[in-house]
């Protein structure tokens, strides 16, 4: 995690998987820079090489030299370079290595309008049986309340708390309409689904308090939506969890 591009206007990068993210968005960047330069360049060129006092005439045989075909074919090749090279080794380190759950922090955040809500499986590690068929006004994520890990579970609003230097799985999902969890600092975002649970991985390297946000426009009060993530030591994450699950509230408590 050492990079830092705040010229792009970037948070700069507590995770340990946000470097290759950083490196493509300045290796794209760089290459637009240099389309944009090329594409000036040519049009002053263009506009005094051939003004109408140097062309009194139309000329209807235009180009013959082939050196717009090869700058076009080097633009494809570092393109191809940017694709093969940098994004998708990315995508399959994101997307294909998902670390195990054992060695990982598992919650589940579930976003409603208009707040982020994180799910924790309490100090046992076993989330509460939860089923659409038990969803009520007082039950909103369908927790069955007899389940017995339903007391050592817990959910808090907004701010969250994590482990320094461990992989966290967070399982994305939605009460009401399509969010995004968004944790620019950690280089983190994933659409929440109404109906569908995705995880999302991240291991935050450094302790300190970051914005969570919602990227995705989800209604009137969309720009309120915001959250904490906690990151704290390991010491640290195990007490504030063996404080929340032997308070015993249970994991719909707050909603009742
Ligand atoms: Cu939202």
């Amino acid at each position: 995690m050492k990079s830092s591009f705040a010229f792009l206007g970037l948070p700069a990068n507590v995770s340990a998987q946000g470097d290759g993210v950083d490196h493509l968005l300045v290796a794209v960047h760089g290459l637009m820079f240099l389309l944009f330069a090329g594409w000036l360049c040519y049009f002053l060129y263009v506009i005094v090489r051939y003004n109408k006092a140097r062309n009194p005439k139309a000329d209807y045989t235009g180009v013959t030299s082939h050196a717009s075909t090869y700058a076009e074919g080097i633009v494809a090749l570092i393109e191809a370079g940017l694709l093969i090279g940098l994004a998708i080794p990315i995508w399959a380190r994101t997307v294909e290595h998902f670390p195990g759950e054992k060695e990982s922090t598992v919650i589940r955040v579930v976003a409603q309008q208009f707040q982020w809500n994180a799910w924790y499986p309490g100090t046992n590690g076993v989330f509460v049986n939860a089923d659409p068929k038990f969803v009520a006004g007082d039950n909103p994520f369908g927790f069955d309340k007899s389940d017995p890990n339903y007391k050592n579970n817990f959910v808090v609003a907004k701010d969250f708390v994590v482990p320094v230097g461990k992989p966290v799985i967070a399982y994305i999902s939605s009460l009401d309409v399509i969010h995004s969890f968004a944790c620019r600092p950690l280089r983190a975002m994933q659409d929440a689904i109404p109906g569908m649970r995705i995880p999302l991985h991240f291991t935050p390297a450094k302790i300190g308090i970051y914005q969570i946000n919602c990227a995705q426009l989800c209604g009137a009060a969309h720009y309120t939506m915001r959250g904490t993530l906690k990151v704290v030591s390991a010491g640290d994450y195990q007490k504030w969890v063996a404080g929340k699950s032997s308070a015993g509230a249970g994991a719909g408590a707050g909603y009742e």
